[in-house]
This record gives structure tokens, sequence and C-alpha cells, in this order.
């Protein structure tokens, strides 16, 4: 199943800075792939940014979300009808119902798992909220690439997952100025 290459943090001292790295598929850049470190808890959940995920042009944005365990997720309906927003399947479960334009529901993703994300009008609407037991975790953008901000020094174990649940794992370890690089076959 998964296959796993390099890694490395850009981590100096006690101090903490971010951890880059890119994501390839068959040596192509991959989005939407979920990086992480485990077990790093960080900061308390009161003190973490808050998590949106939007509902915009009849699209869930962004596609794939990934946030600490315990996180309360935004879901502002910034569209022009109403969506019924729902989670049946694994992880967190919730139908939030009918609601409309302009208006918010929040979600806590309380337990680490993987929830997919429908809703009940718009079969083409779908997304992915992944919760992970860790504060350090960043989902790739379009060039494949992720920041992990400000991580302590240490030596960690990753895991990086992509949909189609293609997980890969492997360990970090401390090495300033190089790279993480994550890749499936
Ligand atoms: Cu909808």
């Amino acid at each position: 199943m998964a296959l796993v290459a390099g890694v490395v943090a850009g981590v100096r001292g006690a101090s903490s800075e971010p951890v880059t790295g890119v994501v390839r598929v068959g040596g192509r850049p991959q989005k939407d792939a979920v990086v992480w470190l485990e077990g790093a808890p960080g900061p308390a959940p009161a003190a973490r940014p808050r998590a949106v995920l939007d509902q915009r042009n009849l699209q869930f944005i962004p596609h794939v979300l990934a946030v600490p365990a315990g996180t309360r997720v935004e879901m502002p309906n910034s569209d022009r009808v109403f969506h019924n927003v729902f989670s049946f399947h694994d992880g967190k479960r919730f139908d939030l119902g009918l609601y409309p334009v302009g208006t918010t529901k929040v979600v806590t993703f309380d337990q680490p798992g993987l929830s997919r994300i429908f809703c009940n009008i718009h079969p083409n609407m779908a997304a992915y909220v992944l919760a992970v037991d860790s504060a350090y975790v960043a989902v790739s953008d379009r060039d494949g690439r992720f920041t992990i901000a400000g991580v302590p020094a240490g030596t960690y174990t990753w895991r990086a997952w992509r949909p189609g649940n293609h997980t890969a794992t492997g360990t970090i370890a401390v090495e300033p100025g190089r790279p993480m690089e994550i890749t499936w076959p």
C-alpha cells in the first residue's frame, strides 16, 4: 500500500520552526494530502485558530480539512441556496438539517478520525474532515507543498493520508534546512 520516502524538519535548538515539505504521487505534486506529527498535542484547544468548512458555489471549501481532535469547525452557508450538511459514516456523525444562506453551524470533531461530509440536497457536494491526535497538521496545496507551523524540536513519527485512504508513515529526524518529502508510488 503506502510507500514512504525521506524526512526532515527545520528545527533548531530549543526553538520551534515550521516544517515544510512536498507530497508527490507517481512523481507528481499531490494536493489535498494531510501530513501530521503523531502524538504532539501542542497548544490547548482554546489557543488554536478556528477552522472553517465553507459552502460556496455548491461546493465545500476546502475539499479536505484537517484539524486537531477537539477543534470546533464552523460550517457557514455562504451560498445562494439551502444546504443540509451531514456525516453518517465513520468519524463524527451529525446531521445539521436544512439551514439557510448566511447562517453558520458548528461541529466539534472531538475524536480522531475521518469524517466524510455530504449535502442531502446536492449529491455532488463532498468533503473530508480528518481529525488527528496532533496539533501539528497541514494539508498540501496544489503544488503538493505544505507547512506545519511552530514545531518544537524533537523526533516525531509523521503520518500522511490522502483521499482513497492511502496512508504513509515515517520518522522525522531534526535536521535544519532540508525539506520533508512524502511520496506514494
Ligand atoms: Cu447542498
